[in-house]
């Protein structure tokens, strides 16, 4: 096959506000930063991907600021003049050189792909094996810090038809407080939602004992992380007692982490993230290692706007099981889009376009306007 050339990789940041304020344990978002990444090839196609994390260096190892440092710095000298076509090699010349690093490695996975996608016509999804579904069931985060206004919020969801399946971000309170807030929004919602937890780490092991105890007695019907990723026998042991199912975020930052929680028996769902494995072909086989060990499935988000949202979506729709189905909302909490029509979210779910590539374009005039100058 004649080899396709990259002539060059552009990574460039965007600052976007969100609708409301959006209070994580770690860290109160009131705008989002997206890295974009263009790879353009010697056919004339360009891929496009992206690279997003939440709130700077509070969530993980890698910020927008480092991301496009290393991409400009150390991942464009390596893959200019490569064939992007052969996405396996251009990967693996990367990690030969490249420690983690995740998240700019997904970024440059999506764009091949999108690249790839585009020069033969087909969905990224059919380059990943082909789609078992054509729309995601998508949840949405409750963070406003405000338990009247999260109840509001949720109602309108509903009434609309775009949620019901909510999530809690928690751990930043004394424990009581996030507990009656939880209880409180479970009860006002009933069985019309599905109500979940997400502590990012934030709880030790001995308060997460009793906590994730009221949380199951209440109907809560799914615990993310509610402690840190280095406690792993205490993960273990939590997993064994939590009355309502423990699920792994921050635990996963590769591949290889999810092999040994697995092994482990550390939780028993994933959150399936492609910036944390290094790209949508790589969170499958994350999503492979869980399906093996008989651990449940959720697509989950780093917050990424519309780019990052269907490369995520791309790989989610060719999973035989997603149990817990998605988070996949990240563009619905920003104002503003870069892309030239807006991602569909239609009865709970989220439309996952069936175009060459990921199915999308750039609009030029909104990323010149919103990108840092
Ligand atoms: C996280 O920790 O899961 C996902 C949804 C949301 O509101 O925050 C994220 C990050
Ligand atoms: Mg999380």
């Amino acid at each position: 096959m004649s080899q396709v050339l990259i002539e060059s990789l552009s990574a460039i940041i965007v600052d976007l506000p969100t609708i409301r304020p959006h209070k994580l344990a770690m860290h109160t978002m009131q705008n989002q930063t997206l890295v974009i990444i263009r790879i353009r090839c010697a056919d004339g196609i360009e891929g496009i991907g992206e690279a997003t994390t939440i709130g700077g260096l509070s969530y993980g190892n890698e910020s927008p600021d480092s991301i496009k440092t290393n991409l400009d710095c150390h991942f464009a000298p390596l893959l200019i003049g490569q064939d992007a076509s052969n996405i396996n090699a251009a990967m693996l010349r990367l990690d030969k050189v490249i420690k983690g690093n995740t998240f700019a490695k997904s970024g440059v996975e999506s764009a091949l792909l999108d690249a790839q996608g585009k020069r033969l016509g087909l969905p990224v999804s059919e380059l990943l094996g082909g789609r078992v579904r054509d729309s995601l069931e998508v949840a949405w985060t409750l963070a406003s810090g405000d338990t009247a206004k999260d109840i509001a919020e949720a109602e309108h969801m509903l009434d609309i038809r775009r949620h019901r399946i909510f999530k809690l971000k928690i751990g930043a309170n004394e424990v009581s407080q996030d507990l009656a807030h939880v209880v409180a929004i479970k009860k006002a919602l009933g069985d019309r939602a599905s109500v979940r937890v997400d502590v990012n780490q934030y709880w030790d092991e001995a308060v997460a004992i009793r906590a994730c105890q009221v949380l199951g007695d209440n109907g809560i019907d799914l615990i993310e992380q509610p402690i840190s990723r280095h406690n792993r026998s205490g993960q273990v042991r939590l997993n064994q007692r939590s009355p309502a199912p423990i699920m792994a975020d921050e635990s996963i930052e590769c591949v290889e982490d999810a092999f040994s929680l697995a092994a482990d028996g550390a939780a028993s769902v994933f959150a399936l993230k492609i910036a944390k494995n290094g790209g949508p072909r790589a969170v499958l086989r994350t999503a492979a290692i869980a399906e093996a060990a008989g651990i449940g499935l959720y697509g989950g988000t780093m917050l990424e706007g519309s780019v990052g949202t269907l490369a995520s979506a791309h790989a989610f729709v060719t999973l035989n099981k997603l149990t817990w189905d998605t988070e996949l909302f990240g563009p619905l909490l920003l104002t503003e889009d870069i892309v030239t029509t807006p991602l569909v979210y239609r009865d709970f779910q989220l439309e996952v376009p069936i175009l060459p590539g990921l199915g999308l374009a750039i609009d030029e005039e909104r990323l010149a306007f919103f990108r840092r100058k």
